[in-house]
């Protein structure tokens, strides 16, 4: 029964999870652009449902009013960090086992400050999967781990071939660590404006969105948790004047190896709820008396965002027990387990569920 419990409090933990993340700076040719170009989406939550115009360029985006002048030919970063305003390496650009492909697409649009993305969009990068033939595919490579590798930052190939003007540059990272459920592929999705000078006349063949993928294509409903002998990328096949790449084994390849970011960030922090999500103990939510609905979202977030032991409790709590939150944040219900002397016993359980976890260091 432990075994059990544990196998599942562990896969859960593993599975669920979650570092969300958000694509927030742009480089073009090695020169830090920063956030001066990129509608930033105000949460690093992902989007999920395939259908909704939010796929475009996310939810709740910040207007910008930079456009980041690019010639056709030149490479650009983009760069995807898990919190809002951080460009530090010190923790995953994404976490969380959040495995999956990193795209780019590009959408012409007559003002890149006011397209609303609706017009049609080509795929210039794809950074998918390659086997590492080690059981799970999350074991495999990924575009996601070579992001983390890079400090989150992959370099993206603008066509040489394509018209001058705006653009819409829509980098994606879709995270397939829950995609064994339908809807459960997580999409991270930012849009930079960009004016491209110099180029040709290609006309790409192009995609909108919502409609590009469904959530029943074999790239985004997927359980990469057992061994997989393909990836089939969703959406339409790279653009030939772009790049469609396995990911690295280990390191970084070009700009994105030697990056340093010379910008500061326009913005500290893209949360929107609370505030205690972001100190280390997240635990005077629960000791506190009257808590609020507030910081009930915001733990909710916040399992998304600790150490890993932390994490482990508290992903459990977020997957399995999430409804309870809500008593967890009442002290009257400590109290009563207290009296029912049930807290010990408990607390030596997970104490013996969690030991085994050593291989996580
Ligand atoms: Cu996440």
């Amino acid at each position: 029964m432990k075994t059990t419990f544990f196998t599942l409090a562990a896969a859960l933990a593993v599975r669920e999870v979650a570092a969300h993340a958000t694509f927030q700076d742009l480089w073009v040719n090695g020169v830090d652009q920063g956030q001066q170009c990129v509608r930033l989406p105000q949460s690093n939550s992902p989007l999920q449902d395939v259908t909704s115009n939010n796929i475009r360029c996310n939810a709740n985006i910040g207007a910008v009013s930079g456009r980041c002048a690019v010639a056709a030919g030149d490479t650009v970063s983009i760069e995807m960090h898990q919190q809002g305003g951080d460009r530090g390496c010190g923790s995953e650009a994404i976490g969380g086992a959040h495995y999956g492909p990193v795209h780019a697409y590009l959408s012409k649009v007559s003002d890149a400050r006011t397209a609303d993305g609706s017009s049609g969009f080509f795929k210039i990068f794809a950074n998918t999967w390659a086997p590492a033939k080690n059981g799970a595919a999350d074991n495999d490579y990924w575009g996601t781990k070579e992001l983390n590798n890079c400090c989150g930052k992959m370099d993206v190939t603008i066509p040489s071939d394509i018209p001058a003007g705006d653009y819409l540059l829509r980098a994606e990272v879709i995270a397939l660590h829950v995609a064994s459920g339908l809807n459960g592929a997580q999409f991270y999705v930012s849009c930079y404006q960009i004016t491209v000078s110099g180029g040709g006349s290609a006309s790409p063949a192009t995609v909108t969105f919502p409609g590009a993928y469904k959530n029943t294509d074999p790239g985004i409903y997927i359980d990469i948790h057992n061994s997989i002998s393909t990836y089939i990328d969703p959406g339409p096949t790279v653009y030939a004047g772009g790049v469609s790449r396995a990911p690295l084994a280990s390191g970084c390849t070009g700009y994105a190896a030697k990056e340093t970011p010379t910008k500061s960030v326009v913005q500290p922090t893209i949360y929107t709820p609370g505030q205690d999500v972001h100190d280390d103990d997240d635990r005077e939510d629960i000791h506190a008396p009257a808590d609020n609905a507030e910081n009930y979202d915001d733990d909710v977030q916040g399992c998304y965002d600790q150490r890993w032991w932390w994490i482990m409790l508290r992903g459990q709590v977020c997957s399995v027990w999430r409804d309870w939150l809500d008593r967890l944040h009442d002290l009257r219900f400590w109290i009563y387990l207290h009296r029912q002397r049930v807290l010990l016993p408990v607390f030596t359980f997970l104490v013996e569920s969690v030991a085994p976890l050593g291989d996580f260091k």
